[in-house]
């Protein structure tokens, strides 16, 4: 056994310092099966003071470490790149705090998946803002490294907006833990808000301090049928001007919803077939329900009321993600765009696919402005496509990434998106947190 193996075995326990080829295969690749390597081992440390220890046993074996979560990230940032490194999987960073009901916020270990934080939240009559496809498996460690959007973000904002606190083992092993849940505090730097989005380049999150809503469950789900991109921006405008209570404003299109339904089997939504679909999720009444279908200019729509009714109209949305990785390995881009600017880049991101000979499947959270544009065709390793849909987005005012991060797959196109002073505050602060390079290197910037 190697010198660092038998140091990670004696500080995690063996059956939590992974090498079986068949036990490690599942943290090496991503979800996408775009982006893996080879993992040195597999450590699944059982508190920070572990974690500490074995960030400070990798140092001194200067062998990189890869933070991850539920492996569910979609930009290659949570699995080993060229050079390896020991994946550091916080799955069982477990602890879950009975909800502070007093303050409305909780303390949730950085394995605790999200699905399971809003159902404990759900427990004491609150909710937590974030919500997402993944909820299964994403954790809130991983939600808060990729400051993940999600389904909610129009009414609560990312994950970073519901940030209180953290705990966390820097580069070092030093921990920083600040979980006290104040609201009020200005002693200076947000480290908390500097980690949220920092992709497991800055620290390893063992624990987070979280803001929680008052629940207002949506009771109302409108599916509508719309000619193209501007009409569904422009519907979710009205709809939202007429309900103050909208949650959610989503929208695909007809070649995603094929894909869909050829991988689940489901029947089609409305009685015909169109171009582009909005779903819209509001906290609304019956009343309120019918208004907007009278009001809102609305063709064709399924309205639902109950909850299995709401989850059968949600399928169309949510199942995208894994029926196109059941059609290929996609090339992931997560874009958003001024709201005005959506119909230009959309029918120009058309010319751009057909030239390319490749095929793109687009929706997203149109609330937001935040497109996902899944491209299917080019090798995996054939980034042209990519770089020239992200290249439209930043010619049109909009950003590289939304909501999944840059990690490994867009670091080469990060100046697309940040300005060069910007890239070197950005340098500045990875260089001061981690000056070794310990911790995922190659996700964020190129080695
Ligand atoms: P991982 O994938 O394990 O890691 C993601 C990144 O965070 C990596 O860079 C990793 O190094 C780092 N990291 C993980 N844990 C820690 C930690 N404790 N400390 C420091 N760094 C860490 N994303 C959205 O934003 N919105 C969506 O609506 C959405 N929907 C999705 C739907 C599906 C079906 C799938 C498969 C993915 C979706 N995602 C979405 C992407 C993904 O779920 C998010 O990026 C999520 O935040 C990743 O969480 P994770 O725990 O799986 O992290
Ligand atoms: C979603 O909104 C996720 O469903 C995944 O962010 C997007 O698969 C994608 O590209
Ligand atoms: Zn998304």
């Amino acid at each position: 056994m190697d010198a660092l193996l038998s140091e990670l075995t004696a500080i995690a326990g063996a059956e939590h310092a992974l090498t079986d080829p068949d036990l490690v295969a599942g943290y090496t690749t991503d979800w996408t099966r775009r982006f893996s390597g080879r993992a040195r081992c597999v450590v699944r440390p059982g508190d920070a003071g572990q974690v500490a220890a074995v960030l400070q046993a990798c140092g001194r074996h200067g062998a990189p470490v890869v933070p991850q979560g539920g492996n569910t990230g979609l930009v290659g940032g949570g699995v080993p790149g060229p050079a390896g490194g020991v994946v550091l999987s916080t799955r069982r960073l477990r602890r879950l705090d009975p909800v502070d009901t007093l303050s409305g916020q909780v303390t949730a270990g950085a394995g605790v998946t999200i699905a399971e934080l809003r159902e404990h939240a759900a427990r004491a009559g609150l909710e937590y803002g974030v919500d997402l496809a993944a909820r299964d498996s994403a954790t809130v460690g991983g939600t808060i490294a990729t400051n993940a959007g999600g389904i909610q973000t129009i009414r609560y904002g990312p994950t970073r907006a519901q940030l209180l606190g953290l705990e966390a083992v820097l580069a070092d092993g030093s921990v920083i833990s600040r979980l006290g849940g104040i609201q009020a505090d200005n002693t200076g730097y947000d480290l908390a808000g500097l980690l949220a989005g920092s992709e497991g380049t800055l620290g390893v999150i063992t624990a987070a301090r979280l803001r929680l809503w008052p629940a207002a469950p949506p009771t109302l789900t409108v599916l509508a049928g719309v000619p193209g991109i501007e009409a569904a921006a422009a519907l979710q405008a009205e709809i939202r001007s007429l309900l103050p209570g909208v949650r959610a404003a989503e929208y695909f299109e007809a070649p995603g919803l094929a894909l869909v339904r050829e991988h689940t089997g489901l029947p089609a939504p409305l009685g015909r077939e169109y171009p582009a679909y909005l779903l819209v999720d509001a906290a609304a009444s019956e009343i309120e329900a019918e208004r907007i279908v009278v009001l809102a200019p609305v063709q064709d729509a399924a309205v639902a009321m109950d909850a299995q009714a709401r989850s059968g109209l949600w399928a169309y949305r949510e199942r995208h993600t894994e029926s196109i990785s059941a059609a290929g390995i996609p090339h992931k881009l997560d874009v958003a765009l001024p709201l005005t600017r959506l119909a230009a880049f959309r029918a120009e991101l058309d010319e751009l696919i057909a030239k390319a000979d490749a095929r793109a499947i687009v929706f997203g959270h149109i609330g937001a402005g935040n497109l996902h544009v899944n491209v299917l065709g080019p090798a995996p390793d054939d980034d042209s496509v990519d770089d020239a849909v992200l290249r439209l987005a930043a010619g049109h005012g909009g950003t590289i990434s939304a909501e999944h991060g840059i990690g490994r797959a867009k670091a080469a196109v990060l100046h697309v998106s940040r300005s060069g002073a910007e890239i070197k505050a950005m340098r500045a602060v990875k260089s001061a947190f981690d000056p070794a390079g310990l911790l995922n290197p190659g996700v964020l910037f190129l080695p």
